[in-house]
């Protein structure tokens, strides 16, 4: 793959060198991080460019960025794989960074993408839109390795981490400031467990997330001191916390979910846990400032109390939005809980909110778990699931919608996501229809079972 990325990085050079770059990404850690290395390289080659963060490349957006050929040259990252059809019969082609799913028969000579997909190794190969982002800069020139670090940030983002392909390996090994220590899932690692511990909602410590003298227990219970860091404990400490972790997550039991690798970067030249690097990112970027959650991985100092007050107002939202969420009347039936938050959570974070429900030990493995919650006149629908198994999610809410567009055929109702994560949304004027139309989906398919 890395003869290809050369390939593609000398043809996008030659191309572009006397025309502007339009770079369009995805507004997750990922993309942004991808947008981030590639505004950084561009910057070092004295070249123009804009930036635009997308959630989706919808027809709309495609047609109208398609406009700015032959002025500007596209350069696409963390998207795009899917959208092959509207560039495979070009006058000028668009350039392409990504690793999603790929139909490699829409593939032509018009078409200028890298993805691991389509090389002969794709598992060695596998990698993030960062990950390939970085891969291009390091083409271009030696002297962005520095990026690596950005790099990583996608890799955490797209929790590519837990099973390190070769080429990932790669970049980790390229990232000199790096620091992996192996323990707990529990971050940021670099703040006092006391904090740490109580903000902890992924995973979720039952009486202990959300409860600061339930965190002060857990670790007066283990001995440790309570401003001591997850990434200065000892051996036998971590080992401790891990078990008392676990005693307090027995109904779910499974040791391999609090378990990982920690990651340690150095940025803003001070140690930040990876995790919460990217969650801050993250969260800036889907509260609609993809601009701050750009300027701040690249280091930029005013950027950097931009993000933190938006990260702050958004883990406070987190967990406010857990304790409605946990106090809240739910439609309950078998196999499924409905939490229909109304304006009460918002549509923002309902499906975070959702998940991390998905993580405590208070639902059985498999429960379908739908998060509503108000976004204008719209409702914002979020399905997850309990554990690792069970129905896919996105055929549940398809199936509702296809229903639910019989009775209500002017609806707007459309479903994203895949097995384990899906949404939608449906008018805010048709909700105790729309809810009747999935009760009745979710009870359907008990009675199949
Ligand atoms: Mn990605």
């Amino acid at each position: 793959m890395l003869k290809e990325i050369d390939t593609f990085a000398k043809e996008f050079l030659e191309f572009s060198k006397d025309k502007p770059i339009r770079i369009i990404s995805h507004y997750d850690t990922d993309g942004i991080t991808s947008a981030a290395i590639l505004a950084k390289t561009f910057k070092r080659l004295d070249k123009k460019f804009s930036i635009r963060i997308v959630k989706g490349l919808e027809e709309s957006i495609i047609r109208e960025e398609l406009k700015r050929q032959p002025n500007e040259v596209i350069l696409i990252s963390d998207l795009g794989s899917s959208s092959l059809d509207h560039f495979k019969n070009l006058d000028y082609p668009v350039f392409i960074l990504d690793h999603h799913e790929i139909d490699s028969t829409k593939v032509n000579d018009k078409i200028k993408i890298i993805n691991h997909h389509l090389t002969s190794n794709p598992e060695d190969n596998t990698a993030t839109g960062a990950g390939l982002c970085y891969l291009f800069a390091k083409s271009i020139s030696p002297e962005n390795q520095d990026l690596s670090s950005l790099a990583i940030i996608g890799l955490i983002g797209d929790r590519h981490e837990t099973n390190l392909s070769k080429i990932n390996q790669q970049i980790v090994t390229d990232a000199q400031d790096l620091k992996i220590k192996k323990g707990i899932a529990i971050y940021p690692a670099t703040r006092p467990l006391r904090r740490a511990l109580e903000w902890s909602t992924s995973p979720y410590i039952p009486g202990v997330t959300g409860s600061g003298p339930g965190a002060m227990e857990i670790l007066r219970e283990t001995g440790i001191p309570y401003n001591k860091t997850l990434l200065e404990l000892s051996d036998e400490e971590m080992s401790k916390l891990i078990t008392a972790v676990m005693v307090r997550r027995a109904q779910h039991g499974k040791a391999e979910d609090i378990l990982g690798n920690l990651y340690i970067l150095k940025f803003f030249n001070t140690k930040e846990d990876v995790r919460e690097i990217s969650t801050l990112v993250n969260a800036c970027s889907r509260l609609g400032h993809s601009d701050i959650a750009i300027s701040y991985c690249l280091e930029n100092e005013k950027a950097k109390t931009q993000a933190l007050d938006i990260y702050t107002k958004y883990k406070q939202e987190l967990v406010s939005g857990l304790k409605v969420a946990e106090k809240m009347d739910k439609i309950k039936g078998k196999g499924f809980v409905i939490l229909n938050a109304k304006d009460q959570i918002k549509d923002a974070i309902v499906g975070t909110i959702c998940s991390m429900l998905s993580s405590s030990p208070t639902y059985e493995q498999g429960t379908i778990l739908i998060g509503m919650a108000y976004n204008k006149d719209k409702i914002k629908v979020s399905a997850r699931i309990v554990g690792h198994e069970g129905r896919n999610l996105k055929e549940v809410l398809e199936k509702t919608v296809t229903t639910f567009k019989g009775e209500n055929p002017q609806t707007i109702a459309e479903v994203g996501g895949h097995h384990f994560a899906a949404g939608c949304l449906v008018e805010k004027e048709k909700e105790s229809s729309f809810i009747e139309t999935l009760k009745r989906e979710l009870e359907v398919e008990i009675v199949k079972v």
